[in-house]
């Protein structure tokens, strides 16, 4: 942390806040590199508020009844996964308006030079960037006032989101230079443990991602034993055993990714796990690696669905986190209002 941000953000009270997008079902990526860490915070003395952002979502299309489905699941997949909603905040973005009305704030401070270098949009928007939503384009803008919105001073996520944590950090400090004040703080990404990018099973070189079009290449949370079992077995590999260090993984990016989603799960480092494994083909590896998922995942499954037996005790969980959040936001975003000069006066 630089000498700025931490005078900076001594002002403020430390906070966690992070968003997964109800676009799908969670993966094992999803997993490891935000749910199992967002449980974890909650335990540390600092408030922790999680969202599902289905406002994100919707920059691509969501069918209506499954984006209901989706962020109805996603809420118990983060329960089932450790985050206790009498301990963290747990909502829907689209519940809590100041989310929406900030990023249009911001989105009058955010640089049409910033948002071009995001390459989250260049992934998703692809080769035919004009039939692109304006939505996919500002999205990091709304990102920016889900997090500032509580003031938020760190944000737990995977390493593909770091950019666009420090996008909010150079649309905060634009803030407060242009309107003179210190009135938000500087988020700082957590980006830590061995799995903060889990790799697609066909494809090392890509991300595990819930809207990839092809199944097998990730691990989906609701998937049952046997499907964990067959991903693992078909994954794309090398035909080497493993390394006696971790320095021999350095050109075997899927291999790479099998031992860190090894070491994730069972909280060791990578190189514990190459220790234990050195000299071994897939053909034991793979199959000690399913059974370690299935004996993690098949809890948060079996959990899972049984939370979505009573959807009513789901929609209430998030009304009620909602409201906590909405205590939060508002005041924040009345005075960013003033700040920026518009008249209040009801
Ligand atoms: P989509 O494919 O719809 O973009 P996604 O699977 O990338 O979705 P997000 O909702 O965008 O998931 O991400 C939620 C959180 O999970 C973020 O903190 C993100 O960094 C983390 N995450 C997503 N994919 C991975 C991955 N493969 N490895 C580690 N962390 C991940
Ligand atoms: N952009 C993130 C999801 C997201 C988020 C956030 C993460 C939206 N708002 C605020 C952390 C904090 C993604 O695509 N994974």
């Amino acid at each position: 942390m630089s000498d700025t941000t931490q005078i900076l953000n001594a002002n403020f009270t430390p906070r966690i806040f992070s968003g997964i997008q109800p676009s799908g079902n969670l993966t094992l990526g999803n997993y490891l590199g935000a749910l199992k860490r967002f449980a974890q915070k909650q335990d540390e003395g600092i408030e922790t508020i999680y969202c599902l952002v289905d406002m994100h979502a919707i920059t691509v299309w969501q069918d209506p009844d499954a984006l209901r489905r989706q962020t109805r699941e996603a809420a118990a997949a983060f329960i089932a996964s450790g985050v206790d909603p009498a301990k963290s905040i747990l909502f829907n973005q689209s519940q809590v308006s100041a989310h929406a009305e900030l990023a249009w704030l911001l989105n009058c401070v955010a640089r049409l030079g910033w948002m071009n270098r995001m390459t989250q949009f260049k992934d998703k928007a692809g080769k035919n960037a004009e039939k692109a939503s304006l939505g996919l384009y500002a999205y990091p803008a709304l990102m920016a006032a889900d997090i500032l919105t509580y003031h938020t001073t760190m944000v737990p996520v995977g390493e593909d989101q770091k950019q666009h944590v420090e996008l909010t950090r150079d649309i905060a400090a634009k803030f407060n230079h242009d309107y003179g004040v210190e009135f938000f703080p500087a988020p700082e990404p957590l980006i830590d443990g061995p799995a903060t990018r889990v790799m697609s099973l066909r494809d090392g070189s890509k991300k595990m991602s819930k809207s990839d079009p092809s199944d097998a290449s990730r691990i989906n949370l609701t998937d049952d034993a046997d499907t964990i079992a067959k991903k693992f077995r078909k994954a794309r590999t090398d035909a080497e055993p493993l390394p006696e260090t971790i320095e021999g993984l350095s050109e075997r990016p899927e291999a790479r990714n099998l031992v860190n989603i090894y070491a994730a799960l069972s909280e060791q480092t990578s190189a514990q796990v190459v220790t234990e494994f050195a000299g071994k083909g897939f053909g034991d590896f793979k199959p000690a690696l399913a059974d370690l998922a299935v004996a993690k995942l098949a809890p948060i499954s079996d959990e899972m669905k049984r939370l979505m037996s009573d959807v009513t005790e789901i929609d209430r969980i998030l009304g009620k986190g909602a409201d906590r959040a909405e205590a939060i936001a508002r005041p924040v975003v009345e005075k960013t209002y003033d700040i920026m000069g518009m008249v209040r006066s009801r």
